[in-house]
């Protein structure tokens, strides 16, 4: 069937044609530097192989890798290859095998393919001999597709040059920017849907289903695998059961769902309270504790700042909403407040919904060290433009974390008989996506519901 409105998604392929061309000179750029830097000739990047499951005739999902991507957004062709030379334009070895079992993907002609020379390989000899007789400084980006051994003279997987690679790719270049956009679009689209299905009664499983057909992608397209979670199943970070029962009563919905646009993601938390009330008001408590955080974030900035931050705005939450029986001092000093926001306060999104380079201290330097006691924190760096990050503040009823609290001695600043009113709830999460400036960032995500709200 099908999903008509999608057409209508910007931006359009004129747009993109226009941004492709300098995001593909960018990564021609970055790339022949990293190869300089690190004494190679040339990169050889594999979209990644199909695996077999044990025993059986058929394989896992396809999941391209990263590093391929960033030079085409193609998502569904395995054992193809990136090949680059500085100073020469791409090549693109594209695997379309003779097939009567499955149908072979046809040869991409689209708003990106004009950068590359592109040669159809059946299978990877191939490849093989499409590529220069002498592989010897060449570096080879990706897995061991099984013949890579053959393939005399490749350096595969050099730590220093994917230490390059990956600091720069936490610079989005506009085309990514815009690509981010279009997926936050996707992804409010599935939200809104996803909402709707929580007020008509549906279980886990059927706001599943909406959200996916209002984003026009099947599950194995998205960046990530939905979460939702209704009532204290929102207390599971993670939770991934998508319970197709409609629980007896329905108090809450968290959904933690993305959808994706040539290959970049969105990611996108929402927390919904089925009636108003004390849970309603700390979701309207958290969100506002969202938008403060959001309206700080520009470039020159310490993300390690950001997150003690909203450990010190928790505090304040923690005790207007009666949940500690001490100051917010005392909650953000005694880490009290790790145990109802246990995650990172945000990581950096783009072809992956954790993108590379969040501790790179320099493209040839160490890491960034984690705060002290926050060892889930995936970002340490100062923000750039460009930078595309996550901002997620939460508060959650974790009961492993809540019983670990209880059992020493900083369970007496805890308010139990609050706590227990509150567990059946979950937790909450919002989370936008933020693209950095000079002057501030673009919220992606409310941007993208404010125009899904006016179609
Ligand atoms: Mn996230």
């Amino acid at each position: 069937m099908a999903v008509p409105h999608l057409t209508e998604l910007p931006p359009t392929a004129d747009t993109l044609e226009n941004l492709f061309g300098p995001h593909l000179s960018a990564v021609c750029a970055r790339t022949a530097a990293a190869l300089e830097a690190c004494g190679y000739g040339g990169l050889l990047v594999h979209s990644g192989s199909l695996r077999p499951i044990f025993q059986d005739d058929r394989t896992h999902p396809f999941e391209v890798n990263a590093p391929f991507k960033v030079w085409a957004p193609l998502s569904d062709v395995p054992d193809s290859f990136v090949h680059f030379v500085p100073d020469r334009p791409p090549r693109l070895l594209f695997h379309r095998p003779t097939d009567y079992w499955y149908k072979p993907a046809p040869l991409p002609q689209a708003y990106w393919t004009g950068g590359f020379e592109i040669l159809p390989c059946a299978d990877l000899q191939a490849a093989r001999a499409a590529l220069p007789e002498d592989l010897s400084h060449t570096a080879y980006l990706g897995e061991d597709f099984g013949g890579l051994a053959g393939w005399a003279g490749l350096a595969p997987n050099p730590p220093r040059l994917i230490r390059h690679l990956d600091y720069h790719r936490a610079v989005k270049t506009p085309y990514e920017v815009a690509c981010l956009r279009a997926a936050n679009r996707r992804g409010a689209r599935g939200h809104r849907a996803a909402a709707q299905a929580f007020s008509a009664g549906g279980s886990e499983f059927d706001i599943e289903l909406a959200f996916l057909a209002a984003c026009g992608q099947r599950e194995q397209e998205l960046p990530y695998n939905p979460i939702i979670a209704l009532n204290e199943n929102g207390a599971v970070l993670h939770y991934q059961m998508l319970d197709k029962a409609v629980p007896q009563r329905r108090r809450s919905l968290l959904i933690d769902a993305g959808a994706e646009f040539a290959g970049y993601a969105s990611d996108i938390t929402r927390t919904y309270a089925r009636e108003s009330g004390d849970f309603a008001d700390l979701i309207g408590r958290m969100d506002e504790l969202q938008q403060t955080l959001c309206a700080a974030v520009t470039a020159g900035i310490d993300w390690r700042e950001v997150h003690l931050r909203a450990h010190r705005l928790t505090a304040e939450v923690l005790v207007e909403a009666d949940l500690v029986t001490c100051s917010a001092e005392e909650a953000f000093a005694s880490g009290i407040t790790t145990v109802f926001m246990p995650h990172g306060i945000g990581h950096l999104l783009g072809l992956e919904v954790h993108d590379v380079g969040g501790f790179a201290r320099a493209p040839d330097g160490g890491d960034i060290e984690r705060p002290e006691r926050h060892p889930y924190l995936r970002l340490t760096r100062v923000l750039e433009p460009g930078f595309v990050v996550t901002m997620e503040p939460g508060l959650y009823f974790i009961d492993p974390l809540l019983a670990a609290t209880r059992a020493d001695r900083r369970g007496r600043l805890i308010r139990w008989s609050r706590v227990e009113s509150l567990r059946p709830y979950g937790g909450i999460r919002i989370e936008d996506d933020l693209a950095v400036t000079t002057t501030g960032c673009e919220n992606l995500t409310r941007e993208a519901f404010s125009a899904e709200r006016s179609t």
